[in-house]
């Protein structure tokens, strides 16, 4: 089915690759004059045109600019439709990455009547011309924004097609479904068979405990993504600023020797032990001297309160005080909870035997930067397991994804509870024409404009 209505599609062009001075710069061409706009800007050291080249073969040659004259040298390798990257007629011309040089060749190409491409236009084709659904497409600018190792990984596995391949074993089915309750419309003068209604029950019960699974995997897939939040919690002075700049490397919040120093929360993304982890630095917890203040200390409970992990910091050159049991309550409510143990640079006067019921409970100093790379490690430790039961490339990843499956699953189940209560096929068939419209939305079938557009606007030039 084709996704979206298009006029007859021109051939784009676009530098490919980052704007700065690199080894490499890439050109990239696609269309139906994709393989005569680069022939007007290539020269095969062979003589011959790319026109009669074989596809997928790299030809030695040299760039032309719009005056003709040579400006690089470079390799020219074609594709024709429908087997490329965007399904139409493509050639890429692999340059040195000259910024002025790549400028130059590229406006030799627009010369000839190919336009600049928009933002994830050659990914937008791709997905137009069936060569990739939505999630694939989505996959494409995971894989670019990677975070970590894993969640490249993960998207990866899911640029494969793994969600559509289940979003599409679903719309199978309650396309099934639906022609068995169409046929009990068009001709209710017939006896419905009422077999073939059981299995259908049982079929959709099925599907629904399939799609609630898929949903429950968005909760992982936004951790993997995202990030797990990490709430840093303590009292004032504790040194909780110090640490979250001394696990970042560097000086993202103040640090001042005066107690109450950060008010709002601040949050920043950090990689610890290859765990994308969001480190939130927090107002300390005391009874608040101001308006400002205690708006602060509240927005650090509510932190501590939504975060997957709590960072509670002691300094360890001080005795456990009333101050601190306020960051031992909050931590105890926490659905996991590392102690920092800071200062280490100076005398310890805490009793580490009264801090129960942590994870983990670890020696530290902002200061000198000794333990902190243990304080890692723990946070990562204790951080949601990343997941080893769901293959990889099949966890939901973003919000889109998740509404839709959401919506699958809620209507699948209604359709299912109709078929118990006894209602009549149309009543049921509403339902699975709901079911079918949003498997469709996932994968891309029936997308609106709009989302698209908003899905690769996100792409960079070139992708
Ligand atoms: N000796 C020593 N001093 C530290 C260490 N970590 C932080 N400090 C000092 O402790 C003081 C408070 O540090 P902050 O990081 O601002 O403490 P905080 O917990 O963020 O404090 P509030 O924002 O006021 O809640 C500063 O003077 C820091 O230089 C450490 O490991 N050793
Ligand atoms: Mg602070």
């Amino acid at each position: 089915m084709k996704n979206t209505k298009i006029g007859k599609p021109d051939t784009i062009v676009a530098v490919a690759t980052s704007r700065g001075v690199s080894a490499i710069g890439v050109i990239r061409i696609s269309g139906p004059d994709a393989v005569a706009v680069a022939d007007s800007i290539f020269r095969a050291r062979n003589g011959r045109p790319l026109a009669e080249m074989a596809p997928g073969k790299l030809i030695l040659g040299r760039a032309l600019a719009s005056d003709g004259g040579v400006i690089d040298e470079c390799l020219a390798v074609v594709s024709r439709a429908p087997k490329s990257y965007t399904g139409e007629n493509t050639a890429e011309l692999q340059c040195h990455g000259s910024p002025s040089a790549l400028a130059e060749i590229l406006a030799a190409a627009l010369k000839t009547g190919a336009r600049t491409a928009q933002p994830g236009e050659f990914t937008k084709r791709a997905f137009l011309n069936g060569r990739i659904d939505l999630t694939q497409a989505e996959a494409v600018i995971d894989i670019i924004e990677a975070e970590t190792a894993q969640a490249a990984k993960h998207a990866a596995a899911q640029l494969g097609g793994s969600i559509g391949r289940i979003a599409d074993a679903g719309y199978g089915k309650l396309l099934d479904i639906a022609a068995h309750f169409h046929a009990a419309v068009d001709y209710p003068e017939e006896d419905i068979d009422e077999l073939r209604t059981g299995e259908c029950a049982a079929a959709l019960k099925t599907l629904e405990a399939s799609l609630r699974e898929l949903c429950a995997t968005y909760a992982r897939g936004r951790l993997l993504k995202d990030g797990a939040r990490a709430a840093i919690i303590g009292r004032p002075n504790a040194g909780k600023s110090s640490l979250l700049n001394a696990l970042l490397g560097y000086d993202r919040a103040i640090v001042t020797p005066a107690p109450g120093t950060t008010r709002d929360t601040v949050e920043e993304k950090a990689v610890l032990a290859g765990a994308l982890t969001r480190l939130i630095d927090t107002a300390g917890l005391r009874g608040a001297e101001s308006e400002a203040e205690a708006e602060g200390i509240s927005r650090s409970r509510a932190a501590a309160e939504s975060s997957e992990l709590v960072i509670a910091v002691f300094d360890g050159s001080s005795p456990l005080s009333d101050l601190d049991a306020e960051t031992l309550s909050e931590a105890k409510n926490a659905a996991r909870a590392v102690a920092a143990v800071n200062k280490s640079d100076l005398p310890r006067l805490l009793d580490v035997s009264r801090l129960g019921g942590f994870l983990s409970v670890v020696t530290v100093s902002a200061k000198t930067g000794d333990g902190v790379s243990a304080l890692a490690d723990a946070i990562a430790a204790a951080l949601p397991a990343p997941d080893h039961e769901t293959p990889a490339g099949e966890l939901l990843t973003n919000a889109r994804q998740a509404e839709a499956a959401e919506r699958a699953a809620e209507c699948v189940g209604l359709a299912s509870l109709a078929l118990a209560r006894g209602v009549t096929p149309d009543a049921a068939l509403v339902d699975i024409e709901g079911a079918l419209s949003a498997l469709g939305e996932l994968v891309g079938r029936n997308v609106r404009e709009d989302t698209a557009e908003r899905i690769f606007a996100r792409f960079c030039v070139g992708k």
